[in-house]
C-alpha cells in the first residue's frame, strides 16, 4: 500500500502541473514508474509484477490524458519486460526496468539535442537582435532548447511570447529566455493577432503534446489561433517536437483525447449556473503547419508516421 500511495502522490505532481510540458511529464512519469517498481517487495512472479506495473501505468496515463510521449515511454519499458526471454528474478527485473527507463530518457535527451541543433540552423545570422523576431506560445522546453542553442551560437533575435492563460506557463518561457540575455516582449493571449500584425514576426515556433498520423498537432489551447494568425499574416509556422510525441494508435483510427482541466483554474467561485469550459489543448491541422522540426529533420507533419516507423520500429 505504501508503494501505491507514493505513486498517487507522484501522479498528482503531474496532474497539478507542478511538472508541466510534455517532455518533462514523460521523463518524470518513467522515473515514477521505476521508483514504484523498486518499492514493490511482495511480487512472487513475473505476472504479479507486471499486473502491478500495468496498474501504475493506468494511474500515470490518467494524470495527463493528452500525452503520447508519456504513454510511449511507459509502454516502451513495460512491453520490453514482457518479452519471454526475461525469466523472473526480482533483482533482474528491477535492474531491467531501470535500464529501459534510462534508455528512454537518453532517447528523449538525444532527440532534444538534435532538434535544438536543427531548429537553430533555421534561424539566420542577422546583424542585430532587432532584425529578427520569433514568436512562441506557452512553455515548450523543446522550443526554448532551440532558442538557447541559437543564442549560444551567437545568433541575434528577440522573442514575443504569450502569457498563456489560465496557468501562465508563458512566464516560465519569458524567465528562461531573459536569463539567457534574450529580449522578450510578453503579451496576453488575446493580443496574439495584434502582436503579429504590429511587429514584424519572422518565425513562429511552438511545441507539441501530441502528433497524429494525419499530421495534426495537439498543443496548448491558443495554438490554433496562433496558426491562423500566422496563415493570415504569412509568417512561417513550425512545430518543434521529438517524434516520441507521435501517437501511433491514431493510424488505426483512435482519436487523441483533449484533456479538460479543472474549472477552478479559470474561476474559483463562479456564480451559480455558470458552466466553465477549460480545454488544455487544441488541434492544429497540417494545412497551417509549414514543418515539424524533429530529431529526424524538418518535414511536413503528414510524414510523421513514416519517420516514426523508421526511427522507432518496435514502438508501432
Ligand atoms: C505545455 C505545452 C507545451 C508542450 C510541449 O502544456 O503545451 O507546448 O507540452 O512541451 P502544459 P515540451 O503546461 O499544460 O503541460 O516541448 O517541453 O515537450
Amino acid at each position: 500500500m505504501v508503494e501505491i500511495k507514493q505513486l498517487l502522490k507522484d501522479a498528482e505532481k503531474i496532474k497539478s502541473l507542478e511538472i508541466q510540458g510534455a517532455t518533462n511529464v514523460a521523463l518524470s512519469a518513467i522515473d515514477f514508474l521505476n521508483s514504484y517498481a523498486q518499492r514493490l517487495t511482495d511480487c512472487n512472479n513475473a505476472e504479479d509484477f507486471l499486473i502491478k506495473l500495468e496498474e501504475a501505468k493506468e494511474i500515470l496515463f490518467n494524470a495527463r490524458p493528452t500525452e503520447p510521449a508519456l504513454r510511449n515511454g511507459l509502454n516502451f519499458i513495460i512491453n520490453r519486460l514482457k518479452k519471454p526471454k526475461h525469466e523472473f528474478k526480482e533483482d533482474h527485473f528491477l535492474e531491467l526496468i531501470d535500464r529501459y527507463k534510462n534508455k528512454y530518457q537518453t532517447m528523449i535527451h538525444n532527440s532534444k539535442k538534435k532538434i535544438a541543433e536543427i531548429g537553430a540552423r533555421r534561424i539566420p545570422f542577422v546583424e542585430s537582435d532587432d532584425d529578427y523576431l520569433i514568436m512562441t506560445h506557452c512553455h515548450s522546453s523543446v522550443v526554448t532548447g532551440i532558442l538557447l542553442e541559437a543564442r549560444k551560437q551567437g545568433k541575434h533575435f528577440n522573442v514575443i511570447n504569450t502569457e498563456t492563460q489560465p496557468r501562465l506557463q508563458g512566464r516560465q518561457t519569458a524567465k528562461e529566455l531573459l536569463d539567457a540575455g534574450i529580449k522578450v516582449y510578453h503579451v496576453v493571449d488575446s493580443a496574439m493577432r495584434w502582436a503579429v500584425n504590429h511587429y514584424e514576426v519572422n518565425l513562429i515556433l511552438i511545441g507539441a503534446d501530441s502528433v497524429t498520423s494525419e499530421g495534426t498537432v495537439l498543443n496548448k489551447i491558443g495554438s490554433r489561433l496562433l496558426a491562423l494568425v500566422a496563415h493570415e499574416e504569412h509568417v512561417p509556422f513550425y512545430v518543434a517536437t521529438p517524434l516520441l510525441k507521435y501517437n501511433p494508435q491514431t493510424s488505426f483510427g483512435v482519436i487523441e483525447k483533449i484533456e479538460m482541466r479543472e474549472t477552478s483554474e479559470i474561476w474559483e467561485n463562479p456564480p451559480a449556473g455558470l458552466e466553465i469550459l477549460n480545454p488544455a489543448f487544441e488541434t492544429v491541422s497540417r494545412r497551417y503547419i509549414d514543418g515539424l522540426i524533429t530529431e529526424a529533420g524538418i518535414f511536413a507533419s503528414s510524414h510523421v508516421h513514416n519517420y516514426f516507423e523508421k526511427l522507432y520500429p518496435d514502438m508501432i
